[in-house]
């Protein structure tokens, strides 16, 4: 009797399995598995100690609504992008004294982020990781950062629109210094820190009107400079917000700037890694 009914059993599941393939998977397996299955399953590669994960392509809404945010949040702006590869966490002093044998980094810690960096000191990290992996990495664009940080949310942060200590460092819990990367909750795309511990530079110069005219396509910030070197009072993005500030500049839109040649306790970096598709 058990055999003919676990018979009948394996038919029916037969046949409804073929019917419906994604709801008997979720039958088989138990949402914990299912979860570690789609992790494991996430693009990851790892090169001189920093991983990256890949971002899908795709578009997105980036700024703020006219009844929220700054004036230079506006206006919100459908953005695509070609999919990139970007560091999960901030670039940590370990590997950042990979290549350089000192840094000047206010608080001191391996797996803290780097920061008292410009953008300067960025570009010779780049350079020397670049010919020591034989790879490419560079910052990330302007929009790559919000896109990332987003990770599909239109929300004020990626977790919701209140500020939540489970997901960063600011003013309000960061005890006034900077954390090792990774301690608190990641977004939808394995990032950690997008929001707050050190705010990150970007590699778009800055102006507070470029919303207004940026391109859809694979925005790179305005272009009526040259290059970095040859302008060292200009201005560069920096996104994210810090241990030092407070809830406002955490938000995923949220915009601000610094000279190229300046550097700070609060500011650091992550990479994007650039594969042909
Ligand atoms: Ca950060």
């Amino acid at each position: 009797m058990i055999k003919k009914l676990f018979f009948s059993f394996s038919i029916i599941y037969f046949i409804f399995s073929i019917s419906y393939p994604k709801i008997t998977i979720n039958l088989l397996l138990s949402e914990e598995k299912l979860y570690a299955q789609i992790k494991n399953n996430i693009n990851i590669k790892e090169i001189g100690g920093i991983k990256f994960v890949k971002i899908p392509s795709g578009s997105f809404m980036m700024g703020s609504v006219e009844s929220e945010g700054e004036y230079d949040e506006h206006p919100l702006h459908k953005v695509t992008l070609d999919g990139f590869w970007i560091g999960i966490y901030e670039v940590t002093q370990k590997q950042y004294k990979e290549l350089f044998e000192t840094h000047s980094s206010c608080f001191e810690g391996d797996n803290l982020p780097v920061e008292e960096v410009n953008i300067k000191d960025i570009m010779e990290f780049c350079m020397k990781f670049n010919k020591k992996y034989k790879v490419k990495v560079r910052l990330p664009t302007e929009a790559e950062w919000e896109y990332a940080c987003r990770a599909g949310t239109i929300t004020k942060y990626y977790w919701g629109n209140e500020i939540n200590a489970d997901y960063c460092w600011y003013r309000g819990n960061s005890g006034n210094q900077t954390h090792p990367v990774g301690e608190k909750k990641p977004n939808a795309w394995g990032l950690h820190d997008t929001c707050g511990n050190v705010r990150e530079w970007c590699m778009d110069y800055y102006r507070e009107d470029y919303y207004k005219k940026s391109p859809e396509k694979n925005p790179e910030g305005p272009k009526y400079l040259q290059s970095y070197l040859e302008y060292p009072n200009a201005f560069c993005v920096q996104r994210g917000g810090s241990y030092h500030r407070d809830e406002w500049c955490l938000r995923s839109a949220a915009r601000t700037s610094a000279l190229l040649s300046e550097q700070s306790h609060n500011v650091g970096f992550r990479l994007v890694l650039e594969i042909p598709e």
